[in-house]
């Protein structure tokens, strides 16, 4: 009997089959890097804000349909999956007042959950932003943008939940070490706190990952008896982005 014996040749590329395949993937890459450069042209990407453009699917999943954010925006926006577990936290409660909406990262997701959103944002051009982002996500009709500084219009609020996502003054926030609530923008943490207060207890306050954590529960001695509070780290990718202090009744089902 003769046994069938398996044998295989490996063929080398020729070094002028190298050169071609070496030629062909500069190409390739040249063409893949104008096509990037072409997309962040068209989708207010200034070298500030490169870095989150490579992260655009964390920030918005649907981010192909359409999504516009401008250069705040890109920096500042709470990415999907952050947004959404804050959000969930309060599914079916009645009306969320986002204090300081951005381009919509957080109002949407409150908005696929809760019955109603009052978005609050200084910028109007922002506001246009969010509005169109949240159509993309189905639930423009579920919030009402208000173009305002929502330390004025807070008195004139009401709702169940308050959500705080202040300016932390720019990507070089992380330059602190301890990040004290003095540095949020425009008002210190505590005057904002103390306003949000005035409409409801339930505040969920989304702050830099080096902020001061003790200073923040802290914030829970303003009402008397102390509100409950819970502090969240919020990962992305195993990545810490921020942390979520949750005040009064985190588990709203209104
Ligand atoms: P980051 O720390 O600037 O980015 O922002 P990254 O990619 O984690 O940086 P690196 O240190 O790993 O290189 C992280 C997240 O914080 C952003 O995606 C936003 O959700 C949030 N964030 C950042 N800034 C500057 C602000 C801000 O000013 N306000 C609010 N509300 N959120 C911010
Ligand atoms: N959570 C948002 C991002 C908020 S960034 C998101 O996911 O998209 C903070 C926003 O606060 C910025 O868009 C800034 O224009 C806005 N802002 C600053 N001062 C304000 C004020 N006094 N009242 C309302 N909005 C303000």
């Amino acid at each position: 009997m003769v046994a069938a014996r398996a044998s295989s040749v490996v063929l080398q590329p020729t070094r002028k089959q190298r050169k071609l395949l070496k030629r062909k993937a500069k190409v390739r890459e040249k063409r893949k890097s104008m096509k990037e450069k072409k997309l962040k042209e068209k989708s207010n990407v200034t070298p500030l804000v490169t870095k989150y453009w490579f992260q655009r699917y964390d920030l918005f999943s649907k981010y192909d349909v359409g999504i516009k954010l401008d250069e705040e925006g890109w920096f500042s926006v709470t990415p999907e999956e952050i947004a959404s577990s804050q959000a969930r936290r309060f599914a079916g409660a009645g009306v969320v007042i986002d204090a300081f909406s951005g381009v919509g990262g957080n109002a949407i997701q409150f908005a696929k959950v809760c019955h109603h959103v009052v978005a609050v944002e200084i910028d109007p051009k922002k506001v246009a932003l969010a509005s169109h982002n949240a159509k993309i996500y189905g639930v423009q009709d579920k919030i009402d943008f208000v173009v305002g500084d929502f330390f004025q219009v807070a008195p004139f609020l009401k709702g169940d939940v308050v959500f705080l996502s202040p300016p932390w003054g720019g990507p070089s926030y992380k330059a602190k070490e301890n990040f004290t609530l003095d540095l949020l923008k425009p008002k210190d943490g505590h005057s904002l706190f103390q306003v949000a207060q005035a409409i409801t207890p339930n505040i969920v306050m989304f702050l830099p990952r080096n902020v001061d954590v003790l200073q923040a529960s802290e914030l829970s001695w303003l009402s008397s008896p102390p509100l409950d509070i819970e502090v969240e780290e919020n990962l992305v990718h195993g990545r810490l982005k921020g942390i979520t202090v949750y005040f009064g009744d985190s588990k709203l089902c209104l």
